[in-house]
């Protein structure tokens, strides 16, 4: 059977960042790609100006059709924007009986994604279900409270999400000064680098739901854990130096890399 992996995560209308890069990245890597949307935004490469969320008894009623029905063999969560989607999210993700990322969006390049409240219901309550969690270093900092700017920083801040409750967390550089170095903290105790060359350009749209996508995409097929990265890591960086230059400011990546 193919595999099937599922997003439940944001829209973005850019075709960049979002589900659609979600489903892209599925696509790419020969699995089955099923979308729940969570909120709308309204975006270009430019400028991010509205962002409606649905409610959280339809996020839950799309759960519940997929799962009765065509369960995947993983799952990630990116934007969720309201604290009753999260806790609806979270809520669900108990009964999952397969691996979740949860990417802990709070901004998307250009804007907010979590309201009110959604970021502390995220820690307390979808973070514990969490397979995989993939900060980058500013969520990584909100989440813990420490200053995640260099290699030592990252290690205690990915140590800190696993004593809430994370089964592992990949702690993305790739806003650090010098090379993308990502931290894999496991809660076996291992320590995994990835570390490539960092990619000058502006274009670096839907980077995040796209990583996290393919790492979603990997886990399907049963990959293990720090494969799955790695693979991962390998198409996100093929993606953004192959960028195919759309929009006038932060365009997308080439999903087809
Ligand atoms: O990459 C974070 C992100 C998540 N979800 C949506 C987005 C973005 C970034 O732009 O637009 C919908």
């Amino acid at each position: 059977m193919i595999p099937v992996a599922l997003t439940i995560a944001g829209s973005d209308p850019s075709g960049g960042a979002g589900l659609q890069a979600d489903l892209k990245t599925f696509h790419r890597f020969g699995v089955y790609g099923e979308a729940i949307p969570t909120l709308i935004t309204v975006q270009n490469s430019l400028r991010l100006t509205r962002v409606e969320h649905l409610a959280a008894d339809l996020v839950e009623a799309q759960i519940q059709a997929v799962l009765e029905d065509m369960p995947p063999n993983a799952a990630k969560t990116g934007a969720l924007g309201s604290r009753s989607v999260v806790e609806a999210v979270a809520s669900r993700a108990r009964g999952f009986s397969f691996p979740l990322v949860v990417d802990p969006v709070l901004s998307g390049t250009l804007g907010g994604l979590l309201g009110e409240g959604a970021f502390d219901a995220l820690i307390a309550h979808l973070l514990p279900r969490a397979f995989l969690l993939t900060p980058n270093l500013r969520e990584a900092s909100a989440i813990t409270g420490l200053a995640v700017q260099d290699r030592d920083s990252m290690l205690a801040a990915g140590k800190t999400i696993l004593a809430l409750g994370a089964k592992n967390v990949l702690v993305k550089g790739g806003h650090l000064a010098g090379n993308a170095l990502d931290l894999l903290v496991t809660g076996a105790g291992a320590i995994h680098e990835f570390n490539t060359e960092r990619i000058e350009t502006p274009h670096t749209h839907g980077s995040g739901c796209t990583y996290s996508a393919a790492i979603t995409a990997e886990l399907a097929k049963g990959v293990p854990l720090a494969d799955a990265i790695l693979s991962a890591k390998r198409f996100v960086t093929e993606a953004i130096a192959s960028n195919p230059g759309l929009g006038s400011g932060h365009g997308p990546l080439n999903h087809f890399a």
